[in-house]
């Protein structure tokens, strides 16, 4: 099976921020569930460059804006390598290879019949890149920037968006395009039904910073069209076209659920499959921005916390879907919980123990093993994470982390030293298999601490595998007795104060 994932490609305008990675973060944690279990994977990422609030900030800063989009979209790369995200193509909008896309995509509209010349009058946000109406500002001003917008009078090209409408209805309605959460769906398709749609200014003669229109070089291409246009260009040559699955946030959800399709109706290619439509990490209530400015840097919540720390961070104390604010406090809290107490301890606990007890190898149980729990936790595991939801797969993995703790504590290996040296086999031999499934289920969750509980069962990590040895990996009793096995020299999850 091919799976492409896409995250929406981010404006150079400023530095990358936690709001950035979390939609990263998402879906790279898919990307990794699928070369996990089999799946061809395309993971997609990358930055957004051209229009004017790009030249507006290099202007900003007296640099040529190529010169500027250049060490912004290093600064992104860097910071995903920081994290480790595990994507397969960083797209940048001012790739030739892209530009030339972009080009042939808007003859091609032309050709079909759903490009004409007018002129556009409207109030422009360049914080949005985009027109608003005037039911959508208050007091005047863009709600999700604070700003005024600029009222733009130009000559530009249309495309006929408006004659999709009944079309986009039906493709929404009947899930050809699926967008999850339902509310989002019901919010587009209520948006759909309640309004005459527009057809789309594409073009822009006063904006320089952009791909010239192919049949008119006075004019360049509109950045959302060039921007959406990204998904296509790198799909479609790998032949991973369509997406599987696109990830954002509800902000760009109109251009995403609207225009997009639209525009491959109107060329007469394939839709994308799946929207998931995440909310906004807020800071003291208010949308995390680069605009804005009020916002925490990922690489330094990941120095002190791990990057392990910040993804649970993030999909633990949001539901994904929903708006969160992001605290230190509940971060520190939770890290300090769930990693260092639950995880990070059970891990130290078991190792230890096989060390003490059986010179750090792993002992042969004398009785078969129950695993039916660990069963059905696979079955929730694998569930949720087809179905993007990231915070019930920590859950699960978290109902055998909790288990195994119990475990320890009920049966007092350390008691059955001189009591029970079968059981004590079996205990152990079972906790550290426990540890062995907690690594796999890790793997797409946390990828580091997975990789260091396998290197301390003397397994390797797991990154691209087939869909059989995922099958086999998952059942009881794989691990080999006689396994030497050791505590990696750093503590999993230091506690921090
Ligand atoms: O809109 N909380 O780029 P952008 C959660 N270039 N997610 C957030 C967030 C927050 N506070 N802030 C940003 C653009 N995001 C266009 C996209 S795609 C063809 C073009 C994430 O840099 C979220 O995914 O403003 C949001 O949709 C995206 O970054 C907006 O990034």
């Amino acid at each position: 099976m091919k799976f492409f994932v896409t995250t929406p490609i981010y404006y150079v305008n400023n530095h990358p921020h936690i709001g950035s990675a979390y939609s990263t973060l998402a879906a790279d944690t898919l990307a990794r569930f699928h070369r996990q279990i089999g799946d061809q994977v395309l993971f997609l990422t990358g930055t957004d460059e051209h229009g004017a609030k790009i030249a507006e900030a290099a202007a900003k800063v007296k640099q040529s804006p190529q010169t500027f989009v250049d060490t912004i979209a290093d600064d992104y790369r860097s910071l995903w390598n920081k994290l480790d995200i595990s994507y397969d193509r960083f797209i940048r909008t001012t790739e030739k290879v892209h530009v030339e896309v972009v080009r042939d995509f808007l003859n091609r509209l032309k050709r079909a019949g759903y490009v004409y010349p007018g002129q556009y009058s409207g109030l422009y946000c360049r914080g949005c890149e985009s027109f608003k109406r005037n039911d959508e500002l208050i007091d005047g001003k863009c709600p999700d920037h604070g700003t005024v917008p600029e009222t733009v009078t130009e000559d530009t090209y249309f495309f006929k968006l408006s004659i999709f409408k009944d079309r986009l209805i039906k493709i929404i309605a009947n899930d050809q395009l699926a967008i999850k959460p339902e509310v989002r769906k019901n919010e587009v398709l209520s948006f759909l039904e309640n309004n005459d749609l527009e057809d789309l200014s594409i073009s822009r003669q006063s904006v320089g910073w952009g791909i010239p229109l192919p049949w008119d070089e006075s004019h360049t291409i509109y950045v959302w069209v060039d921007a959406l246009i990204n998904y296509y260009t790198a799909g479609k040559k790998t032949g991973f076209w369509p997406p599987t699955q696109q990830i954002l946030a509800k902000d760009i959800l109109r251009f995403h659920a609207v225009i997009w399709p639209a525009m491959l109706l109107a060329i007469n290619e394939e839709l994308p499959k799946n929207l998931f439509v995440h909310g906004y990490i807020t800071s003291e209530g208010k949308k995390m921005s680069k605009s804005i400015g009020n916002v925490v840097f990922p690489e330094e919540v990941a120095k002190k916390y791990s990057v392990d720390g910040l993804r649970y961070y993030l999909f633990n104390a949001f539901t994904f879907g929903e708006d969160g604010d992001f605290s230190d406090r509940l971060l520190n809290q939770t890290y300090n919980a769930a990693l260092s107490n639950e995880l990070g301890n059970l891990v130290q606990r078991v190792i230890v123990m096989v060390d003490k007890y059986y010179d750090g190898l792993v002992p042969a149980p004398s009785s078969a093993h129950n695993a039916a729990l660990v069963t059905e936790i696979w079955q929730k595991w694998q569930q949720s994470l087809s179905s993007y939801n990231i915070n019930v797969a920590f859950e699960s993995t978290w109902q055998l982390v909790k288990l195994a703790n119990q475990r320890i504590d009920e049966t007092r290996p350390w008691g059955l030293v001189k009591e029970d040296q079968e059981q004590l086999k079996n205990v152990l031999y079972e906790l550290l298999e426990t540890l062995r499934h907690l690594s796999l289920m890790l793997t797409p969750l946390l990828p580091d601490a997975a990789g260091r509980i396998r290197r301390s069962l003397n397994l390797e990590p797991v990154y691209q595998q087939t869909d059989k040895e995922h099958f086999r990996s998952i059942q009881w009793g794989e691990l080999r007795s006689n396994t030497r096995v050791s505590l990696s020299p750093e503590v999993l999850f230091p506690r921090h104060q």
